[in-house]
């Protein structure tokens, strides 16, 4: 028999997928449904599976259900469950530190949340916006399914037009943040897997036929030409749309085809250049109809000659820092443009030019802070370590978290680089699914620079060789790879006598380097776990990488101590990865002001 008595069935709507992503999301016209929502934690899912195991939502029963919250006339629910009384989390911010008994919580947990909601204008649609939620979601509202979304850093929407009701309205997400073998990520990282609905959740109200997509970029090599375009979602696909720089006296109609798509190029008179010395944002609006979205955008070129990097023509060096999502002195996801400004501003205090958001996108409030600091960024999907490389899901999935982290962020000046993956090992199967990838991301923006963080190789013959060759290294734009001599690879002084052996005329960067220190602890130079151990080991590494001809940049790992339940080890990192040049409690590690140093000298290299 069923453990669970069931009230009389009502019929659900079929899963649709997400829908495209609306661009510019918090420059709309948005409420937000930010603020405490109920949770049941349902570890066996019983609110998703029936008995025979079979989802509710995928052979709708008669006596099934699931969380149809709130339903007056013929509600399905499960009697066991209930909202009401249940307690509530904080949306956005992760499961794992709002409660301790949720630390390590890996499962589905159901949350709810209610709302009254008016809408402006009868004939407006209105779209609920989720920034990310960790790592599926499964969307419901007013008892209607609105689909599933897979991957837990990257935003999604649904168009619930026709569902919202006038007064209160329920919607229910079923999140959860299970590990899976053929996930992106797959089981295995050297991260926290924090659940949850980690971002912003607003709706989004809408004219009928507005403006969902738009893309504009400075054309390399051609002087002051912005080319892109707009893309309209609704009935009246063929309209004019003007782009408008007031700042530039620069006023551009044109007229969307009948799949609403204008594409664009026009001249600026002058411009000055998005740079990091200069982060000049430009208010850019874009109409149609009544309908104006308005941002800020900065413009600039980023390119390759040679092993050089060119932004706006001119070559740079990359100072930066890779950096997790989290906020060490609150502990848990960041997810706020408050988190963003702290990382943000240490890696500035560091001499950071750019930084490495390390290792799946992180919210759109980074990159809009970066555009506004004058810092260039590197984003990365999650494809890390031993991704299944020959499941056609699992590249799906990746491909799709990169279409919606480009769809996000392409108008943003401060990315220069989209990384495909982290540490993957050489397979024909894994170079296939990278190019893939590359292939993917050039065809959805062809103004940045890929790259990966790749791997490398020793010489049984000369211990001391470290061989970077990688066949993906003909895809991309930058050679960058991840190295760990004097840490996981000899000790500090091995860094003296490595002779790197790179056969590539591309530029090249280190993605990764560094030691674990507990921010505190002292001893002498070879005492493993010491400031001192860190602090010898960036002065030696950072002397290494700068005989490679090609160097061109580096971001050490890491900023902060991070949370991993790779690392056990009682007293010293008790679940943190030390990493950090800075420790879990803001305090500057020694090894910082080496870092300090050194890009205080590039800077003045790079000045001349
Ligand atoms: C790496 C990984 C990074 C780890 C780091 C470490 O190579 O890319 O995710 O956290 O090493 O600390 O071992």
């Amino acid at each position: 028999m069923r453990s669970v008595a069931l009230a009389a069935g009502l019929l659900i709507s079929l899963a649709v997928h997400s829908q495209d992503i609306i661009v510019n999301a918090s420059g709309r016209d948005v409420f937000s449904l930010n603020g405490k929502w109920n949770y049941i934690i349902d570890p066996y899912e019983n609110g998703y599976y029936d008995y025979r195991y079979e989802p509710y939502d995928k052979n709708p029963h008669p006596t099934g259900g699931y969380f149809l919250d709130r339903q007056p006339a013929n509600r399905w629910e499960l009697l066991e469950y209930n909202f009401d009384k249940s307690p509530t989390l904080t949306v956005p911010k992760d499961w794992n530190s709002q409660d301790d008994k949720l630390l390590y919580y890996e499962g589905t947990i159901w949350y709810r949340s209610l709302f009254d909601y008016t809408r402006k204008s009868g004939s407006n649609r209105v779209f609920i916006y989720f920034g990310a939620v960790n790592y599926e979601a499964d969307v419901y509202l007013n008892g209607k399914k609105l689909g599933k979304h897979i991957g837990g850093f990257t935003p999604f929407n649904y168009e619930i037009t026709e569902i919202l009701r006038e007064g209160e309205n329920s919607v229910v997400v079923k999140v959860d943040n299970k590990r899976r073998r053929d996930g992106v990520p797959t089981l295995n990282t050297d991260w926290w897997n924090y659940g949850g609905i980690t971002r912003d959740v607003n709706l989004i109200e809408v004219p009928e036929t507005f403006i969902s997509d738009y893309s504009i970029q400075l054309e390399k090599g051609k002087g002051n030409i912005l080319t892109g375009y707009v893309r309209l979602n609704g009935t009246q696909k063929s309209q004019k749309v003007t782009v408008e720089i007031p700042e530039l006296n620069s006023t551009n109609t044109f007229t969307t085809d009948e799949d609403g798509v204008a594409k664009f190029e026009f001249a600026l008179k002058k411009l000055v250049r998005w740079s990091t010395e200069n982060p000049k944002l430009y208010r850019v609006n874009i109409s149609a109809g009544n309908e104006v979205v308005e941002e800020k955008i900065g413009f600039r070129t980023i390119e390759t000659s040679g092993t050089e990097i060119l932004l706006n023509g001119e070559p740079v060096f990359l100072r930066g820092i890779c950096i997790h999502e989290e906020n060490p002195m609150r502990g848990g996801r960041a997810y706020s443009a408050e988190d963003a400004r702290l990382l943000l501003g240490w890696a500035r205090e560091l001499g950071c030019n750019y930084v490495r958001l390390a290792h799946y996108p992180h919210s759109e409030h980074m990159a809009r802070i970066a555009d506004e600091m004058g810092i260039m960024v590197w984003e990365e999907i999650p494809v890390y370590w031993t991704i299944l490389w020959d499941n056609p899901a699992t590249y799906e999935n990746a491909r799709n978290q990169l279409t919606e982290l480009i769809t996000r962020d392409k108008n943003r000046a401060s990315v220069v680089i989209w990384s495909m993956a982290n540490e993957t090992p050489v397979s024909g199967a894994r170079t296939a699914f990278l190019k893939n990838l590359a292939t993917h991301a050039r065809s959805l923006d062809g103004t940045r620079l890929i790259s990966a963080a790749m791997e490398v190789h020793g010489n049984q013959d000369n211990p001391n060789d470290k061989i970077v060759e990688d066949p993906f290294a003909d895809y991309v734009d930058i050679i960058n790879f991840n190295q760990y001599v004097g840490w996981y690879d000899g000790l500090p002084q091995k860094c003296d006598d490595v002779n790197w052996v790179i056969g590539y005329n591309k530029p090249v960067m280190i993605s990764e380097f560094g030691a674990d220190a507990l921010q505190g602890l002292h001893g002498d130079s070879l005492t493993r776990w010491s400031e001192e151990y860190q602090e010898d080991l960036y002065e030696r590494t950072l002397r290494m990488l700068s005989k490679i001809p090609q160097f061109r940049g580096v971001s050490p790992w890491i900023l902060c101590d991070f949370r991993s339940p790779r690392r056990p080890l009682p007293g010293i990192q008790d679940g943190w990865n030390r990493k950090g040049l800075i420790g879990e409690n803001g305090t500057k590690k020694k090894a910082f002001y080496v870092l300090q140093d050194f890009y205080r000298e590039k800077a003045l290299e790079y000045d001349k």
